[in-house]
């Protein structure tokens, strides 16, 4: 599907990354996109039954999305697999909760250190060192919420935490739709 605006910020992401770069303007790009582009809406489906990672682009050094949150619907708590992470909002207000990366001492409840909010055209950036977190639509919005993300570099999979215990899963992490295509269901995620 064709989205000129998304395609240019594609291009330049990628030439971002070239040469080594480390993405030190990825949240100018993001924040600039997402306070006015409006052609990712085809691109964007969402599910009933869980939140939505939709492929824009897959290259060797990032991968975009967007990702849909219905009401209601959040991540597990988890973490980045060592890579950077940009998440841009588009539509909704978004909250983001923050929790230590446990000791790993024993089973013990995780403890949320603080939740930040983001509303359309703001941008959260998150890696290991500063710890985990869980991504929701606010309560109060009620459509949910659309949120564009930067993963440099890409990863499949990644450690969600149990609340209650720390004790960690791994989690294949999959495209719910490609390009506005959306799989088959038992590719989708
Ligand atoms: N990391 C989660 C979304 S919150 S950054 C995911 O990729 O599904
Ligand atoms: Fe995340």
């Amino acid at each position: 599907m064709s989205a000129q605006a998304l395609d240019a910020l594609v291009r330049s992401l990628h030439d971002e990354f070239q040469n080594g770069g480390r993405g030190g303007r990825v949240a100018e790009l993001l924040g600039e996109y997402s306070g006015t582009g409006n052609d990712w809406r085809p691109l964007a489906p969402f599910s009933e039954q869980h939140y939505t990672r939709n492929l824009v682009a897959l290259e060797a050094r990032f991968e975009l999305m967007i990702l849909c949150w219905g009401p209601g619907q959040e991540s597990p708590i988890h973490n980045h697999e060592g890579q950077d992470c940009w998440m841009a909002v588009l539509e909704g207000e978004v909250e983001e909760v923050r929790y230590p990366m446990p000791k790993g001492n024993g089973p013990a409840p995780l403890l949320a250190k603080g939740s930040l909010r983001f509303a359309p055209g703001q941008v959260a950036y998150i890696r290991d060192e500063m710890g985990l977190h869980l991504v929701r639509p606010l309560s109060t919005s009620a459509s949910g919420g659309v949120t564009l993300h930067l993963y440099a570099a890409p990863y499949d999979e990644c450690n969600c935490y149990c609340p209650d215990t720390g004790r960690i899963t791994r989690k294949k992490l999959g495209h719910y739709s490609v390009r506005g295509r959306i799989l088959s269901p038992s590719a989708a995620s």
